[in-house]
Formats: structure tokens, sequence, C-alpha cells
């Protein structure tokens, strides 16, 4: 019922040499899950350029609440739109933790990204601390709460959710995939009517070897992938085990 969707987060890495290597070496053939790439901003348009004929939608890590106006340093989701981006990371734990986002300013960050006509990839996720406590699903709860409470409920229908637990990211740690689709049973719940046609992804060390057993529960609808993403070889083998 759900199309499975493996977005690369490619996070400050690449250049253009890179980005030139990576499609020179990407096979998508075998892959039938919706797949997006999420450069750096200067790599956008060139990005954009390469993902033309190939299928694969143009996705941005980060965006301006703002419309527009004297916010120097800052990008619009309407900008996004323009340069042809269909989506947008919001809420990263790199961004909530290193540059203090709050769950407030992420709610506004999805609701500009709607408002453009973008599609909001909302990141949600529990620290070790959190986890160890025992209070991964009330953060998450709350993380969710916050978007609902600003955007108001029927927002779902043109978003995704991505579950990637702080304790995994880029550690090499994986949740493991019964503690994963616990979360994700728990996240769908919470996004009400809609829920049960929303894309829940999993992020955290998601790689070829674990990507099948991730895929393989019942609400796990694909991955948001950070490390892997940059080989080309390692990502498509992660696409084509979503589907
Ligand atoms: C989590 C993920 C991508 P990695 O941040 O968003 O990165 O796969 O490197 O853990």
């Amino acid at each position: 019922m759900r199309t499975p969707l493996v977005a690369a987060n490619w996070k400050m890495n690449g250049s253009r040499e890179f980005a030139e290597q990576f499609f020179a070496g990407l096979d998508l053939g075998g892959a039938t899950a919706e797949v997006a790439i999420c450069p750096p901003f200067p790599y956008l348009p060139l990005v954009g350029e390469k993902l033309k004929g190939l299928g694969v939608a143009l996705g941005a890590q980060n965006l301006s609440r703002e419309t527009s106006g004297a916010f120097t340093g800052e990008v619009s989701a309407e900008m996004l739109q323009d340069i042809g981006a269909r989506y947008a990371i919001v809420g990263h734990s790199e961004r909530r933790s290193l540059y203090g986002e709050s769950s407030e300013l992420v709610a506004g960050k999805f609701i500009a990204a709607q408002a453009a006509g973008l599609v909001p990839i909302l990141c949600v996720g529990e620290t070790l601390e959190e986890r160890e406590e025992e209070r991964t699903l009330a953060v998450i709860g709350s993380q969710i709460e916050a978007v609902i409470d600003a955007a108001g409920p029927g927002i779902w229908n043109r978003a995704v959710v991505a579950y990637e637990p702080v304790w995994a990211i880029g550690t090499g740690k994986t949740a493991t995939p019964e503690q994963a689709q616990q979360v994700h049973e728990f996240i769908r719940g919470q996004l009400g009517e809609a829920g049960a046609a929303v894309q829940i992804l999993y992020g955290g060390s998601v790689k070829s070897g674990n990507a099948e057993t991730l895929f393989a529960q019942p609400d796990i609808d694909g991955a948001l992938v950070g490390g892997a993403s940059l080989d080309a070889e390692e990502f498509a083998q992660i696409c084509r085990a979503a589907g």
C-alpha cells in the first residue's frame, strides 16, 4: 500500500567532482522504491540536473521557516521549490542538537515547506539517555505533537516522517529491527487517520547489510541514509532492498 522511499542525506559532504563520480557510478536498476537525494545547498542545481530522467527526486537538508527578506544566510522553501526540489529534511537531530533547533522552530520549517509545495521529511528520535530512562516514546510523541500543535492535524498526507535514534546516527550502531518497528508503530498511531498512508523511514547507520531486515518490518517504509549514501553502489543496494 505504501511505496517505499529511500532518501540520501549527504550531510556536509561532496563537491562537484564527487557528484560527477557518484552519478557516473549510480545504477538503480532493479529498484522500484522511490528515491531522493539531498545534497548540500550549493550542489542542488547540479544534482537536480543529474537526476533528470532518472526518476529520482531532489531534496534539501534544511530550510528557513521565513518566506523572504532580511535573513542572511537562510534559504527559503520557495527557493527550493523554484530550483526543482521535492523534499526538505526538517528537524534532523544534528540541527536540533548542534544548532539548537527547538521543536517549535522545526514545526515552523515543516509548515513553510508544505506551504511552498515541498514534502517535509520530519526527523524525530531519542538520545541514548532518553532511551535508557525509558522516555523514548514520550520524547518522540512530544516532537510530533509540536508539529501538530503548530500546523494542525490534517498535515500528514503531504509529509514523510523519519525515525532516527540519535544514538544510532553515524555511530555504526543500529536499532534492532524490533526496536525500530516498535517506535514506527507508535509514530503511525500518533499521526491520526492519515497515518496508515504515511511513509515512515528509519535512519541511523543504515547500510546494505542491515537494510533488508529493517525493511521487512511492517511499519518501516524505507530509510534516510547518511554515510552509506555517499557510495553509489552501496546506496543502490539499499534502494533495491527497499523494493
Ligand atoms: C542519520 C543518518 C542520515 P547515518 O543522521 O540522516 O545518517 O546513516 O550516517 O547514521
